[in-house]
């Protein structure tokens, strides 16, 4: 081999093994995008007190008393394998814990941080032990990492809320620290994803979030990364940090190009509160259906109690979900959103030969949708077989609906057309 060739092997060497060149490869997105709707916990010392996590510190709940609420912290109820088990009941493929979140309490038994779940009363392992129920019924697990941390004094910000509370900080020893923290994580329970939150305050820069992504990746280049490593931004570019865009608390714009997860609650706080509002059946469904129509997925949130376990109701809604998703799961799981941008009165997926209208209003059992140019129904019914009506003409294809309705959550209508649904150009 001459010394040129040699001198270039090497290089490919280098950068093929060197971890600045490596991103999550982009085969592992669509497996991910096909799971199209996991749970999202929020747990923590917190819910001792009912308030949000992380931001109630120094506001609700004093500094002081906040940080040591972990002394009384003893979730004797928590099951791992139940609330997986209502993770599987609701349709959900996978499941995201905070293990750290902003206030910087650890659900692992961490080496790098006194400030963790075996320093407490209950000395268990809850990430561990979510770990092994996620494999054991086949949820894939994901974890919740946040990058500020206001208890980590090596982190300048201490309190959002009172910045009198502010150190000088060594931002050093806090991305060293971050990194001995997620090599355990990674290591110990092998994460299908890392679900990144916290990095909008001016001691992260962007440069910080890239350095934490090739740490990750040097250690496994398959995991999946939010966007919420780096300073987020709407799209995904080459100055962006991770893998997937994650609009919260609303319902993402129909995307065809970027992969997408909402994160939405099923109350209204993340972390648990008493007697706090939950969304109807109705606004669940179509909050799923909605986000599957925009090719996106829904990352729900559900709080569990200070005694771990998750309240009732929340129980009973995820299980009237996952009834649902008995039903009409096949219109959500591995299907594309589009081509119709969702509406108020309309949404829909689309696979194979296959659009799936997802109605939630009609005008006297009548649906108009925008023809679709160039494309042929070959036959329309609902989900149970009962033959609909069709009408299409230059501008518009009106569905005619039969009398009595399945599911006033969302009637479903299945057209069958003359070509792959994929390639049907995006409808606005
Ligand atoms: O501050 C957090 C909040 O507590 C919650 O974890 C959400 C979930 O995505 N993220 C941040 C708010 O944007």
């Amino acid at each position: 081999m001459s010394f040129k060739r040699y001198c270039i092997a090497c290089l490919l060497l280098i950068v093929s093994t060197s971890s600045f060149a490596q991103k999550t490869p982009k085969a592992n997105l669509p497996d991910f995008m096909d799971k199209r709707f996991g749970m999202f916990v929020h747990f923590g010392p917190i819910t001792l007190r009912g308030t949000e996590i992380g931001w109630s510190r120094n506001k609700e709940v004093a500094q002081a008393d906040y940080d040591s609420l972990y002394r009384e912290f003893n979730p004797v109820l928590f099951n791992a394998d139940a609330w997986v088990k209502a993770a599987k009941d609701a349709g959900m493929k996978y499941l995201v814990i905070t293990a750290k979140h902003h206030d910087g309490f650890c659900l692992w038994p961490t080496a790098f941080s006194a400030y963790n779940i075996m320093n407490s009363p209950f000395k268990r392992d809850i990430v561990g032990e979510l770990a092994k129920a996620c494999k054991k019924q086949g949820i894939t697990f994901g974890i919740y990492f946040t990058v500020l941390d206001w208890h980590d004094k090596d982190y300048p910000i201490q309190n959002p809320n009172d910045s009198t509370q502010n150190v000088k900080g060594n931002m050093t020893a806090f991305k060293q620290t971050m990194k001995d923290e997620l090599k355990e994580l990674i290591t110990r329970y092998t994460p299908y994803l890392l679900w990144f939150d916290g990095y909008w305050e001016k001691p992260w820069t962007n440069e910080d979030g890239r350095e934490i992504y090739d740490y990750i990746k040097s250690i496994n280049p398959n995991i999946l990364v939010n966007n919420r490593l780096g300073k987020v931004s709407e799209v995904l570019n080459d100055q962006s940090v991770g893998d997937y865009l994650t609009p919260e608390q609303r319902i993402g714009q129909l995307n065809m190009n970027e992969p997408w997860e909402s994160c939405i609650t099923i109350c209204e706080q993340w972390a648990w509160k008493p007697n706090d509002k939950m969304k109807s059946l109705k606004e669940c469904i179509q909050t799923l259906v909605k986000t599957a129509a925009g090719n996106g997925n829904l990352l729900f949130n559900v709080g569990p109690m200070m005694d771990g376990r998750i309240e009732n109701r929340q129980i009973l809604r995820l299980k009237e979900i996952g009834n649902w998703m008995k039903t009409y799961g096949s219109s959500i799981y591995n299907t594309k959103g589009g081509p119709y941008a969702p509406n108020e009165s309309f949404a829909s997926t689309r696979k194979g030969n296959k659009i799936f209208i997802h109605v939630f209003k009609h005008n006297g059992n009548t649906v108009t949708i925008p023809a679709m140019p160039n494309v042929t129904i070959t036959k329309a019914y609902l989900f149970n077989n009962t033959s609909v009506q069709v009408r299409q003409n230059v501008t518009d294809i009106q569905l005619t609906l039969p009398p009595s309705l399945p599911d006033e959550n969302d009637n479903l209508v299945v057209l069958e057309v003359n070509q792959n649904t994929e390639n049907i150009p995006v409808i606005k």
